[in-house]
């Protein structure tokens, strides 16, 4: 599954980002452009019913180095983000939402992270940032997880995660959830084929537009118990420093 041909890949999945999509790519494409890596730009329109593909398009028409990749219908996050992910060629792979609540400065500080071996450097958002309609919810839903699925990781839905190109595509390959659960799934994979991954504290900001419905909620917990279903709840080969590691 190496078949890297550029030092870094970003890959971002976006469904009805025209609000918030150009200052994102401007921001990504200077930040990559002043970096001596080589690199490619993925985005993936997750079947958008607005002006997203347009924008896109007219993107990469601009620079080569932006790829695109459309689904022609909405299939979820977690579809968007593993069509990226396998058609990516980079050594390195970052994922990153449409939104940058985590900036993308922040790739030096997981790239940091990312020692040989390694599957993965996750951010790790800081609590009590979020409203607490979402907060509330997502610390339960983080507990849950970790008594279900991947034990060890604090924060495993921050949108702001950097792999090992090679690891990454072998453990999207095997990967089978759409929505927003892909996260976990992805994390119980890396688990299980024995790639820890370095959970790294990241700045993250609110940011206004969410795409996260409340009635995602259900589907989530749903893909849990899927994932828990075929896996099992493997031991992390995880590295996260101690301050972090969430009682598991
Ligand atoms: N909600 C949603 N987001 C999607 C979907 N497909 C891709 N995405 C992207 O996934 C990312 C989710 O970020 P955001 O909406 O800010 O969610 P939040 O930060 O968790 O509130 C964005 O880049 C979306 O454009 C989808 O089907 N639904
Ligand atoms: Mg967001």
């Amino acid at each position: 599954m190496n078949r890297a041909t550029v030092d870094l890949s970003v890959v971002i999945p976006v469904y009805n980002e025209e609000a918030r999509l150009p200052a994102t790519l401007a921001a990504v494409r200077a930040h990559l452009g002043a970096s001596p890596l080589s690199w490619e730009l993925v985005v993936v329109d997750d079947g958008s019913a607005d002006g997203t593909w347009r924008l896109v398009r007219a993107a990469a028409r601009r620079e080569p180095r932006i790829r695109t990749l459309r689904s022609p219908v909405n299939r979820g996050k977690g579809h968007a983000v593993r069509s990226g992910m396998l058609a990516s060629r980079g050594r390195l792979v970052l994922l990153s939402d449409a939104d940058l609540a985590t900036p993308i400065e922040e790739l030096d500080r997981l790239r940091a992270a990312l020692g040989p071996g390694h599957g993965a450097a996750i951010g790790s958002r800081p609590r009590g940032r979020r409203h607490p309609l979402r907060e509330l919810p997502a610390r339960l839903g983080g507990a849950l997880i970790r008594v279900l699925v991947v034990p060890g990781i604090a924060d495993t839905q921050c949108g702001f995660k950097l792999f090992d190109g090679a690891r990454g595509r072998a453990v999207f390959q095997d990967a089978v959830i759409d929505g927003w659960g892909f996260d976990v799934e992805i994390l119980c994979l890396l688990a299980k084929a024995g790639w820890p991954v370095a959970e790294v504290p990241v700045e993250w900001s609110h940011r206004p537009g969410s795409k996260f419905r409340p009635l995602d909620y259900p589907r989530i917990l749903a893909e849990i118990v899927r994932i828990r279903r075929s896996h099992g709840r493997p031991r992390p080969a995880a590295t996260a420093p101690a301050s972090l590691r969430a009682a598991a």
